[in-house]
């Protein structure tokens, strides 16, 4: 009996603890509940004004070949090169091989003596160039035949400098 006071002191104790508990778990949850919300928004705003980037992967589609559509003549020249090295008193090749239409490039290499590289049907000529040094000629092999390519300096046609281009 004589307790009860004291029962009831350290009850109404309990009470207020169990109610400053209830208080501080309730603001707990609202600053929780304040912070997601808050937090919700501000990301909703980043996204706004922060939009993400767009990732770009660079698929490039490789360029589709040139589809030749049948009945259409003549294709797309396409341009072929060579190089004949020329000394005394050969060229190689002696032999080169086209088609109608393409264009041609021939890069005459000089590996000892004084030489050049003339095709008359196609009005081709390169500089007289000395041993190590090169010369390059392009032309549209525009007629189908055999034309003979020859070093024009004196005597070396006969010795044996010569080629032959041919254009199917
Ligand atoms: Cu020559």
């Amino acid at each position: 009996m004589e307790n009860e006071p004291v029962q009831s002191m350290s009850e109404m104790k309990k009470n207020s603890g169990k109610g400053l508990w209830l208080s501080v778990g309730l603001i707990i949850v609202v600053l929780i509940v304040v912070y997601v919300f808050w937090g919700k928004n501000r990301n909703a705003s980043d996204e706004i004004t922060t939009p993400t980037p767009t990732v770009s992967v660079s698929t490039a589609s490789p360029t589709p070949p040139s589809v030749v559509t049948p009945g259409t003549e003549a294709p797309t020249p396409t341009a072929k090169t060579f190089t004949v090295i020329g000394k005394n008193f050969s060229f190689s090749p002696t032999e080169i091989k086209v088609k109608k239409g393409d264009t041609v490039k021939i890069t005459l290499q000089n590996t000892g003596g004084t030489h050049d590289l003339v095709i008359d049907e196609f009005n081709v000529r390169t500089p007289r160039i000395k041993s190590g040094e090169t010369a390059t000629v392009e032309f549209v092999a525009d007629k189908i035949g055999q034309f003979e390519y020859y070093c024009s300096v004196t005597g070396h046609r006969a010795m044996g400098m010569k080629g032959l281009l041919i254009v199917e």
